[in-house]
């Protein structure tokens, strides 16, 4: 196999470095609207506090996600260690490896998921305190843990494969569940207002 010269070695950071990368540090305030955010290959960073972002990815490595105010227009996607404790996101699918989806409402804030959290496959987490899901939570094939102890899921709860747990102290759920007939202790030991 022949090399040509001009691959090396001075041409060689400029093949390593694609592959490298630099993780991203981003924050958004109050004030600011960005366009479709795309995050590296890295273990990025996003912390957004006010504005509006069109849509969020934030690629492979696992990410930090921490919102508190503002809006995600559109999908925030391939997320891992999410906390969201204010403002709107329109949909949310964070697919591989295993993810942790934290979701409450700080002091004088709402959370609100417009349509769908979805985890896709591996070992997810979820804890929802409070906040609202205008759909389903879906957390796909894998060994899940779904704690809720308050807020609105105006859907259902999808599970998928898998010996998942579902912890329910409080809140509502708008459909009845898969899980409603397999739960431990079972739904109506639970004092929630949910529709059975
Ligand atoms: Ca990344
Ligand atoms: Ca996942």
């Amino acid at each position: 196999m022949r090399y040509p010269h001009l691959l090396a070695p001075a041409a060689l950071p400029l093949l390593v470095l694609p592959a490298l990368g630099y993780p991203q540090d981003l924050t958004v305030s109050p004030g600011d609207s960005l366009g479709a955010i795309v995050q590296t290959q890295q273990i990025d960073t996003f912390t957004m506090t006010g504005g509006t972002v069109q849509s969020l990815n934030q690629g492979q490595g696992f990410d930090v996600f921490r919102m508190t105010g503002g809006r995600i227009a559109g999908e925030f996607g391939d997320g891992d260690d999410a906390e969201f404790t204010g403002g709107e996101i329109d949909n949310v699918n964070m697919k591989l490896a295993n993810n942790i989806f934290r979701m409450s409402q700080g002091d004088g804030a709402t959370t609100v998921i417009v349509r769908n959290l979805v985890t896709g496959l591996g070992d997810d987490t979820i804890i929802i305190r409070d906040g609202t899901i205008g759909r389903d939570i879906s957390t796909s094939n894998g060994v899940d843990k779904v704690s809720m102890s308050g807020g609105t899921l105006k859907g259902e709860m999808r599970a998928g494969n898998g010996n998942d747990v579902f912890a329910w102290s409080g809140g509502q759920i708008g459909k009845r569940s898969k899980w409603a007939t397999t739960m431990t202790p079972p739904l109506s030991a639970h004092s929630t207002s949910a529709t059975r």
